[in-house]
């Protein structure tokens, strides 16, 4: 199988396996796993913040921000494809009691004129805005980079209304190998940052939340409140700190596939290309095939070949270091033999 449904999908190289092997455990709820501590000291300090905790996914990392930044009542603004819109089953609602204000963006960048025009006044029918989320790159809309000035424009605005900015930085270092910047440079337009460590990076499990030192002793507990005050967890943050050391340079080969694909898919008949292929997400319309999106999906499964659907109409394929350029290669020759 090639399967290209996600970065999720790596499996853990003899590397990671290892440093689980031997990673050196206590039990961090006492604050005691030196692996933990060890992943949460360099991850802070590669987002240049005060402090970092290891959590279980992307997902409890932006939720457990919700819960530390806002109270039950309040609105947080996103953009309208955000992940924490769609693809969090509500839970900003039904865990941080928290109303979504979504903003339709560009390419996933919000106008901060239009960020700014939706800061809620103080006003006894209003909702108190108190958060502002960001997401880099924008997995909706096709891995795309936020551009550096988009975020600093919008945290200007954030710092004025003294509204925290959180980014969902589940791919910020294909963001920051993209553009030639470090995550540092992206990250300090952001007051708490989310990356994971088991998309493109390749590690087995978990994500880092990071921001003040204040912001991750609230957060500490409410990981706990949620079930996420994990035990010898080194196991686990071991092979994520080989994924900071050994993964980040090379996200650029899964970039320099996605090219190559996107290509190579765009040459066949009846398919269209969707997104502008920045990082390692091509997105496809298929609706000139003669299939639909769930069709080409079953299709492609046929030919060893797994893909997402994402509307009706598209699917996305997602590089990562589990599918290399020869399997790259294989793929367009099979969908185009599918096709034509
Ligand atoms: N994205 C997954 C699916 O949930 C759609 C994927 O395959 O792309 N933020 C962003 C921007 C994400 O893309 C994801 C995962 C998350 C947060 C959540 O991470 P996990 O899956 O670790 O909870």
């Amino acid at each position: 199988m090639i399967d290209f449904r996600s970065d999720t999908v790596t499996k853990p190289t003899a590397t990671m396996r290892k440093a689980a092997y031997e990673a050196e455990v206590g039990d961090d709820v006492y604050k005691e796993d030196p692996s933990v501590n060890k992943l949460e000291e360099i991850a802070a300090e590669m987002l240049g913040k005060e402090g970092a905790l290891f959590v279980t996914s992307g997902t409890q990392g932006n939720q457990i921000a919700a819960l530390t930044h806002c109270k039950p009542g309040d609105e947080v603004i996103m953009e309208a494809n955000a992940h924490v819109y769609v693809y969090e089953a509500g839970a900003f609602s039904a865990l941080a009691g928290v109303q979504p204000r979504p903003i339709p963006g560009v390419r996933g960048a919000m106008d901060p004129f239009e960020v700014a025009s939706a800061i809620r006044a103080d006003d006894i029918h209003f909702p108190e805005t108190s958060l502002i989320c960001l997401e880099n790159t924008h997995n909706k809309a096709g891995g795309a980079v936020i551009p550096i000035d988009n975020m600093k424009a919008i945290y200007e605005i954030a710092n004025s209304n003294r509204i925290p900015v959180h980014l969902d930085g589940a791919r910020l270092f294909n963001a920051a190998v993209a553009s030639g910047k470090s995550v540092k440079d992206f990250a300090s337009y952001a007051d708490t940052v989310q990356f994971c460590l088991s998309k493109g990076l390749g590690a087995p499990v978990g994500s880092i939340i990071a921001g003040p030192s204040e912001f991750i002793q609230k957060a500490r507990k409410w990981r706990k409140r949620l079930g996420g005050g994990l035990r010898q967890s080194g196991m686990i943050a071991a092979p994520g700190l080989v994924a900071l050391q050994n993964n980040v340079d090379r996200l650029v080969e899964d970039h320099d596939n996605a090219k190559i694909l996107a290509n190579g898919l765009g040459n066949i008949n009846g398919i269209t290309i969707v997104n502008e292929v920045e990082t390692n997400i091509v997105i496809v319309d298929v609706s000139g095939t003669g299939y639909n999106a769930e069709q080409f999906v079953e299709e492609l499964r046929k030919k060893e070949i797994l893909v997402g659907g994402y509307s009706s109409e598209t699917v996305r394929f997602v590089t990562h270091y589990d599918v290399n350029v020869t399997q790259v290669k294989q793929a367009i020759e099979k969908i185009d033999n599918l096709i034509n």
